[in-house]
């Protein structure tokens, strides 16, 4: 029996949270921000709801462009909130690991699930799931979301961003290869933009280009196993399973520092035991890391916060000392004295679980 996969995504997940908790948000541009504390506007946007997208708002944006952007139109700015969208996000997960068979946290907003099992293999049962985790959300939560069905995650994870927000995308198994063929490459789940621009310099722009290059030469430009999972992906197969994952996906210290200071190597030097710590417990539990935050409190209990998604997750310790140290270095110069210091890292996985999308996209 073939396999029936799900990818699960909040929509504008939040500055949506922004809206349930505040419905008079609703009508206007809403812009959940990282205010950096140099300036009333310096900063940037982290993501915003649609009515802000219509003006051109975009993630990553500074503040002070967004606002020129708006052009006039009132919107509200909004400090985020981490710790509330993760209660949101914990309840969200709980609402599908009881409705599905294996469910795989892949983010803060998103996850894969299985339910092969739950709907003997057939594409009708998947649909009315699908639509039931969608109002069960809605009804418990107010959130809306975009799901994607399809015979593997690729497939899937492709689909729920095909129709955005609140969409339901169904792509059974024989219509995989007509669905993929006019999408860019970077929509496959392990295309960063490295890859991605590799492949364009060499011609192959859509995923029907790619899956009409001979695998031969899809592996003398980047190696055997990306460029046979990249074959096989394109052309609409994909064998990575959904796995459960379990336990927190992030994992803090913080210290307070011997004397309030603004000097990076001292911050450094007294963070180097809680980021061993940190690294001994990601090793412990075989898990791998995709964020990185540096956390940097004031004399005024004021928290700033840096943060850096890396391209594939990873375990490897001087990586981590180099972010927080670049980070730390960022943060260090927008705020005055650092009273205590600490540091985070997000976005965990299971090592076994990513081993193989590892080895293709490092
Ligand atoms: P996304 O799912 O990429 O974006 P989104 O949920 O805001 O919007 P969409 O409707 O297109 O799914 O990211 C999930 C959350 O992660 C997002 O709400 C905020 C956060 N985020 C950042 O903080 N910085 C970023 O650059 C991006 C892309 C997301
Ligand atoms: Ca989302």
């Amino acid at each position: 029996m073939s396999r029936i996969i799900g990818h699960l995504d909040l929509d504008y997940f939040y500055a949506q949270v922004e809206e349930v908790e505040n419905p008079s948000l609703k009508d206007r541009p809403v812009l959940v921000c990282v205010f950096s504390g140099r300036t009333e506007e310096s900063g940037v946007v982290s993501t915003s709801n649609y009515k802000a997208r219509e003006y051109g708002i975009k993630s990553g944006m500074p503040i002070a462009f967004a606002k020129r952007r708006l052009d006039g139109v009132e919107g509200t700015f909004i400090r985020m909130d981490h710790e509330k969208y993760v209660a949101y996000s914990d309840r969200v997960m709980r609402i599908l690991r009881s409705r599905v068979d294996i469910l795989e946290q892949a983010g803060i907003d998103e996850a894969f699930f299985d339910v092969t099992k739950k709907t003997r293999g057939d594409y009708g049962a998947a649909t009315t799931v699908a639509l039931e985790l969608k109002d069960v959300i809605l009804r418990e939560e107010k959130l809306t979301c975009s799901i994607g069905i399809g015979p593997n995650k690729v497939v899937a994870k492709i689909a729920s961003d095909f129709k955005k927000p609140d969409g339901l995308t169904i792509v059974r198994d024989n219509e995989a290869p007509a669905f993929l063929s006019p999408m860019s490459v970077d929509r496959i789940y392990g295309v960063g933009p490295k890859t991605a621009k590799l492949l364009e310099q060499n011609g192959l722009t859509t995923i029907s280009e790619l899956a009409g290059a001979p695998t031969e030469r899809l592996e003398d430009l980047l190696g055997k196993k990306l460029g046979v999972y990249l074959h096989d992906a394109s052309n609409g197969a994909d064998d990575e399973p959904v796995v459960d994952r379990v336990g927190a996906s992030q994992l803090s210290r913080m210290i307070t520092l011997k004397h309030d200071t603004h000097d990076l190597d001292q911050v450094m030097a007294e963070l180097l035991p809680p980021l061993r710590d940190v690294h001994e417990r990601l090793e412990s539990k075989n898990l791998f890391f995709r964020n990185v935050s540096a956390i940097g409190i004031l004399r005024d209990l004021s928290i700033h916060t840096r943060s850096k998604t890396l391209e594939t997750p990873t375990n490897e310790y001087s990586l981590l000392e180099r972010e927080v140290n670049e980070l730390f270095a960022a943060l260090l110069r927008e705020v005055g004295d650092l009273r205590r210091a600490g540091v985070r890292v997000g976005g965990l996985q299971d090592m076994v679980d990513q081993h193989s999308l590892m080895e293709f996209t490092s």
